[in-house]
C-alpha cells in the first residue's frame, strides 16, 4: 500500500501524503514513496507541483519518531541523508512547488515545505521545529534552509525552544508566503495560475540564479545571473516573448 497519492487537476500535479493516523508523519516508506512521485512528477507534463497533507490536522507532524527510534545508530544516518537527498530533489525539481500547509508542520514535515518553492498556509496552521525536545536537532535541511529563508536570529529562536508558531507569525517571519482564509486547495491553484502561464525554462532559471546566488558574494551572484540571463534570452520562448510584446499579442510559450 502506497503511504502518498498523486492526483491531476489539469497540468497541477496534486500530491498528498496519506497517513493520516499517524498525523502524516514521515516513515521510510513515505519518503521512499515521495521520491517515486517526483521521479513520474518530473517525466510528467505537469507546470506545478502542489504538496498537502491528508486528514484535517495536519500537513505532516515529522519524521516518525516510533521508526527512528528503533532504528541502530548507522541506519538513522542513512535515512537522514535518503530523506535530504528526497528533499533535494524536490527543491531542485524542474517545476515549481507549493507546500499546502493545513495543520501542523512540525520538524521534518516543516523541512519538506521548506524543500517546496512557495509556503501557503491555512488559518489552523501549527509550525515549530521540535527536536530539541527530543533531544534531537533537524537532520532534513532544517538548520540550512530555515536561516536562509528567515534569518539566522529567528531560526535559532525556532529549533533552540522548539516554539510553536501560528500562521500569523510564519507569515510576519516569511516562513510561509499567504495565509489563506478559504479551501486551500483552490486557492493553491489560483496561486500557481499566477505563474503556471509562463515558460517553464525562464521559471527554472529565475528560481535557479536566486537560489544559487544565495550561497556566493554579490559579485558572484551577479556572475551568476549574468550567465543564466543570457541562457534565458537564448531560448525559444524568450524570442516569442520578445516578438509577442512588438506585435502587441499575448505570448505562447512553448517550454523551449
Ligand atoms: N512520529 C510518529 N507518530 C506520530 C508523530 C511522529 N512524528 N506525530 C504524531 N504521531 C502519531 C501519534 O503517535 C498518534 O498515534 P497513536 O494514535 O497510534 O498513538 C497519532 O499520530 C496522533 O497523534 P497524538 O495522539 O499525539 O495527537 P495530539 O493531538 O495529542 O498531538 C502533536 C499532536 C502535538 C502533533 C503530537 O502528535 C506530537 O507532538 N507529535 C510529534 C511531533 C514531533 O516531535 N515531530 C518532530 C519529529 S523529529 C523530526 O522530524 C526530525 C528528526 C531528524 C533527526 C533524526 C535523528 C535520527
Amino acid at each position: 500500500m502506497t503511504t502518498v497519492d498523486l492526483s491531476w487537476r489539469d497540468s497541477i500535479a496534486v500530491l498528498r501524503l496519506n497517513r493520516p493516523d499517524a498525523l502524516n508523519a514521515l516513515n521510510a516508506q513515505l519518503i521512499r514513496d515521495i521520491s517515486d512521485e517526483l521521479d513520474r512528477i518530473d517525466a510528467s507534463n505537469a507546470r506545478v507541483l502542489l504538496i498537502t497533507g491528508a486528514g484535517s490536522r495536519a500537513f505532516c507532524a515529522g519524521a516518525d519518531i516510533k521508526e527512528l527510534s528503533a532504528l541502530p545508530l548507522l541506519d538513522r544516518k542513512r535515512t537522514l541523508e535518503y530523506g535530504q537527498k528526497v528533499f533535494a530533489k524536490l527543491d531542485a525539481l524542474r517545476i515549481p512547488s507549493i507546500a499546502l500547509i493545513n495543520g501542523y508542520a512540525l520538524g521534518g514535515g516543516l523541512e519538506l515545505a521548506l524543500a517546496c518553492t512557495f509556503r501557503l498556509a491555512s488559518r489552523q496552521a501549527k509550525l515549530s521545529f521540535p527536536e530539541i525536545k527530543l533531544g534531537l536537532i533537524p537532520g532534513y535541511g532544517g538548520t540550512q534552509r530555515l536561516p536562509r529563508l528567515i534569518g539566522t536570529r529567528r531560526a535559532l529562536d525556532m529549533v533552540m525552544t522548539g516554539r510553536t508558531i501560528d500562521c500569523d507569525e510564519a507569515l510576519s517571519f516569511g516562513l510561509v508566503d499567504h495565509v489563506i482564509e478559504g479551501d486551500l486547495l483552490s486557492a493553491a491553484i489560483d496561486y500557481a495560475s499566477k505563474f503556471c502561464c509562463y515558460g517553464l525554462p525562464a521559471l527554472q532559471l529565475a528560481r535557479e540564479t536566486i537560489l544559487r546566488s544565495q550561497d556566493v558574494s554579490l559579485h558572484e551572484g551577479m556572475k551568476i545571473e549574468a550567465d543564466l540571463a543570457s541562457l534565458a534570452m537564448a531560448t525559444e520562448d524568450a524570442a516569442e516573448g520578445m516578438r509577442a510584446f512588438i506585435e502587441k499579442r499575448t505570448p505562447v510559450f512553448q517550454d523551449r
